[in-house]
């Protein structure tokens, strides 16, 4: 079986280019490798590294040409024009054609770039009617059974983090196990949405680091520095109404163990990384709750104080 995971290109204003390694992706190719080495599994990046290009604004967002309706050369022209960052969608097409995925995996992260993770799905669905569609990613869990209610190019969607839940989906592509069994897997069957339980996913130890060898090292970078994204903590502490992190991440705050966390900086290094990019949702809570003795506060959000 082969597999492709994608991260999208995006249509916006403006981006900001520095923080796009599609880490997500590279943590199911390792979980993939380890729980299903039979299985082909490739990321591709099709937003970092293949420039952009002016397109013009869509209907909806004409109104702000009237705001922003001249370019000046203050950093807040960023409204002026409007691009495509990434990889053209006839290029992907080609890319698909050639790997013949009998699954695509794309990563749906953001609400407002789902239009061109929809796209994709319908274009693939064009030139490959057999290959499966699959999403995941942060909208994806914010959005749930409306996704298959509302797509019908996209046949699987993947609630929460991937790790777990993909492989199991692979063991279910392969006739292992029920596709009810799968952790928060949804899907469509008798002309009806389900939305099976999402399950916790492998323990942060125990989880293989992500798998970054299909990613061009100098895409990722922070100056001339090849940058890499580390995590090391999931989910956040605070329960905050505008984020929705704990919809994707769940409530549980896990933090790995320094020896892993510093495990993943020396393979980083060894691999010629030379800027570590943590990408956590609360970096510092731990640090303020203990510096300040609060352990009440470290209790309340079940962190150990040692
Ligand atoms: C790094 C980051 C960015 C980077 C881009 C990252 C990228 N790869 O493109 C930058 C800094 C550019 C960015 C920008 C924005 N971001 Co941001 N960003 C993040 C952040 C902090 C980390 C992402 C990450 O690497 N997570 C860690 C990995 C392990 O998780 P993951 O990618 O989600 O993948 C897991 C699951 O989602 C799932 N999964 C993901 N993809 C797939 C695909 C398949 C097939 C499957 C099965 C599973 C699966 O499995 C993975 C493993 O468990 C998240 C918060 C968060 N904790 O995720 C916000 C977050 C994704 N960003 C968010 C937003 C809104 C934005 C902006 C749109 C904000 C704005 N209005 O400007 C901008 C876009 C600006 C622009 N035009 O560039 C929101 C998205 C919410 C939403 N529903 O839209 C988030 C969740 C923050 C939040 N708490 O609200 N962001």
């Amino acid at each position: 079986m082969k597999v492709l995971l994608v991260q999208p290109p995006i249509q916006d204003f403006y981006e900001t280019d520095l923080r796009l390694q599609p880490i997500g992706l590279c943590y199911l190719k390792a979980a993939a490798r380890r729980y299903h080495p039979d299985v082909e599994v490739q990321v591709l990046d099709a937003h970092q590294g293949h420039g952009r290009r002016t397109i013009s604004v869509p209907q909806e967002l004409e109104y702000l040409k009237r705001y922003y309706g001249f370019r000046d050369r203050t950093p807040f022209s960023t409204f002026h024009n409007y691009y495509h960052f990434g990889m053209d969608f006839e290029e992907l097409v080609e890319r698909v054609l050639v790997a013949r995925p009998d699954v695509i995996g794309i990563s749906a992260l953001f609400s407002p770039y789902f239009r061109e993770v929809v796209k994709i799905a319908s274009l693939v669905k064009k030139v490959l009617p057999q290959c499966d569609v699959l999403l995941g990613g942060s909208h994806v869990s914010a959005m749930k059974g409306e996704i298959l209610e509302l797509y019908n190019d996209v046949d699987y969607i993947i609630v929460g983090e991937g790790e777990r839940a993909f492989c199991e989906f692979l063991s279910f592509k392969k006739g292992l196990c029920s596709i009810e069994s799968v952790s928060g897997l949804g899907y469509r069957s008798q002309g009806r949405v389900h939305l099976n339980e999402v399950q916790p996913t492998y323990d942060l130890d125990e989880m293989e680091m992500p798998d970054f060898s299909d990613l061009n090292l100098s895409d990722y970078r922070v100056g001339t520095k090849p940058m890499s994204f580390l995590i090391s903590s999931r989910s956040c502490p605070h329960k905050c109404s505008f984020c929705s992190v704990h919809l994707t991440f769940g409530n549980r705050y896990r933090r790995r163990t320094v020896q892993s966390i510093l495990e993943e900086i020396e393979l980083r290094y060894r691999q010629g990384v030379r800027v570590v990019d943590f990408e956590d949702d609360n970096l510092t809570f731990y640090t303020a709750a203990h510096k300040f003795g609060d352990i009440a506060l470290m209790k309340r959000f079940e962190v150990s104080s040692d």
